[in-house]
């Protein structure tokens, strides 16, 4: 393929679009403000690509359905089976629930640096997690499983906040994350459950 004219002709393009850019009408200072858009959304798009191709920052890829409706009849997300559980190859997952105005269990305790996948659905509507002091955020869409695999660096105190506003109680909705060190955690006493995350 012979890539000069093509060169060329894109060039000539580019040209042509611009002459015709500088034809229109436009006011200099609405003209400065298009171009100053422009290069934001070009600085916004750059960014994500970097992200995408260079730090493997990407949207979920996987979409889990769940019936939000009947939960209590779900084995993995049912009230015995919420909280932290340990899989028999020792991979620590944490299935919670999200309701108004809370996430279930309100309390939970794991380990630092330690691989951990998060599971979380929602009962009613749409929420979101965050927890301060970490890059951990994510939607809770209503009829998914949103699952984020992180590690806390360190010991201490986390609070997961709701982030969607989700009616009048939404800023009571929290719960508190306990990090121990690794050497201090001990496992809870249960019996694995079978999930999308545990058949990996
Ligand atoms: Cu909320």
């Amino acid at each position: 393929m012979q890539l000069e004219p093509l060169k060329q002709k894109c060039m000539q393009h580019l040209r042509e679009f611009y002459a015709q850019w500088r034809a229109i009408p436009i006011d200099k200072l609405e003209q400065k403000w298009i171009t100053i858009s422009l290069i934001v959304i070009g600085l916004f798009v750059g960014i994500i690509t970097v992200d995408a191709l260079f730090h493997s920052v990407n949207p979920p890829g996987k979409i889990e359905t769940v019936d939000s409706a009947s939960l209590h009849l779900n084995e993995e997300f049912a009230e015995e089976n919420l909280g932290v559980q340990v899989d028999a190859k020792g991979d620590i997952t944490i299935r919670m629930v999200a309701g108004r105005y809370s996430f279930f269990p309100k309390h939970i305790t794991v380990p630092a640096e330690t691989r951990l996948t998060f599971r979380w659905v929602s009962m009613d509507v749409l929420h979101g997690v965050h927890i301060p002091m970490t890059n951990m955020s994510t939607m809770i869409v209503p009829g998914y499983v949103a699952e984020i695999t992180t590690t806390f660096p360190k010991p201490g105190e986390y609070p997961m906040l709701c982030n969607e506003y989700c009616g009048l109680g939404h800023n009571h909705m929290w719960s508190n994350i306990s990090v121990l060190a690794r050497e201090d955690w001990v496992a809870p006493a249960r019996l694995p459950v079978e999930g999308a995350a545990n058949d990996k």
